[in-house]
């Protein structure tokens, strides 16, 4: 039998990680500061030796840059997802326009560069569940979709909200061929869009995203299977009917619109009840809501656990 290296086992930098704080925490317990809202713990140090631990609020630490770059679904550039991060990386992200339009009182047009000046950027480190059973935890950096959404002033007909990926043939290759109706289209009901969960992230680990990670500016929905976190946007439509999605057009039957991770529905072809952590080789239970259940369990009162919507 092969001899898995340790270091296929737990990546390097989470080993390092994990011995670091043990050390850190005995050395400095009383003083290792734990900002709770965003999850970022932060163990002192001098600065030749500072180190910023990303973990979730379960403890769990973040993935890697290189894994979390690494490893991507990104069905504009190629289905494979080793593949993605060098069939995308001269994706032209700058400049870029993102549109906010449809039924709101203040349509905007803007740059990422007016958007950073207009809000702030937050740092939220979220689990992602892929539909497909893998998971990840990932430090992102962006603003609260809620915020743009209260800048453009949505109207009181606006009930959901439509995403769109930017649709560039040239740029992304898959979209020559019609296996797929593109461009790539999400949506939310409009107080799923204004939960404090929901991100527009623009950065991982405190840089720009990276064009296979969905740059400049992508969703990030924590509570929902990984597909409705759509790349690279270049419009938000606020509508009266529920949008229809790429996976919905697709395959209605296995990808719904509301597509919140639950480990009691399993997918018609496979069971959702655990997941692969990426670096891991246990696979770990799935979590109702993917753990953010206090979050957002109030969207869905009406909601019946058991099916599939
Ligand atoms: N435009 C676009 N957005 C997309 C996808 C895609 O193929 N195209 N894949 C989705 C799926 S299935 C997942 S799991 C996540 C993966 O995000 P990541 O590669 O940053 O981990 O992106 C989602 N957003
Ligand atoms: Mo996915």
């Amino acid at each position: 039998m092969q001899k898995i290296a340790s270091s296929e086992i737990t990546p390097e930098y989470l080993y390092f990680s994990r011995r670091e704080f043990i050390k850190k925490t005995a050395l400095y317990a009383g003083s290792l500061s734990v900002l709770s809202a965003c999850n970022l713990i932060k163990a002192p140090g001098n600065s030749s030796n500072n180190l910023t631990l990303y973990k979730d609020e379960f403890g769990d630490l973040a993935n890697t840059f290189e894994q979390i770059t690494n490893y991507n679904n990104f069905y504009e550039f190629f289905t494979n997802k080793e593949s993605v991060a060098d069939l995308s990386k001269n994706l032209k992200t700058d400049p870029w326009k993102l549109e906010i339009k449809g039924l709101v009182n203040n349509p905007l047009e803007l740059d990422l560069d007016d958007l950073s000046k207009l809000i702030d950027q937050e740092e939220k480190i979220y689990r992602l569940r892929c539909v497909e059973g893998w998971s990840m935890v990932i430090p992102w950096t962006g603003v609260p979709l809620n915020k743009i959404l209260s800048l453009a002033e949505p109207s009181s007909e606006a009930k959901y909200v439509r995403f769109q990926t930017l649709y560039d043939p040239e740029q992304m290759p898959a979209q020559q061929d019609n296996l797929f109706p593109w461009p790539y289209l999400e949506g939310l009901r409009i107080d799923e869009a204004m939960n404090d969960l929901t991100l527009l992230a623009t950065g991982i680990y405190g840089k720009n995203l990276l064009p296979q990670s969905g740059a400049p500016i992508r969703l990030v929905v924590p509570w929902k299977y990984g597909f409705k976190s759509i790349k690279s946007i270049v419009k938000i439509d606020l509508v009266k009917e529920q949008p229809v999605s790429l996976w919905m057009a697709v395959s209605p039957r296995e990808y719904g619109f509301y597509a919140n991770v639950n480990p009691h529905i399993p997918h018609p072809r496979w069971s959702q009840s655990t997941e692969r952590r990426i670096g891991e080789i246990e696979r770990r239970p799935t979590l109702l809501f993917n753990g953010y259940e206090e979050e957002v369990a109030y969207l869905y009162k009406n909601f019946d656990l058991s099916v599939n919507y």
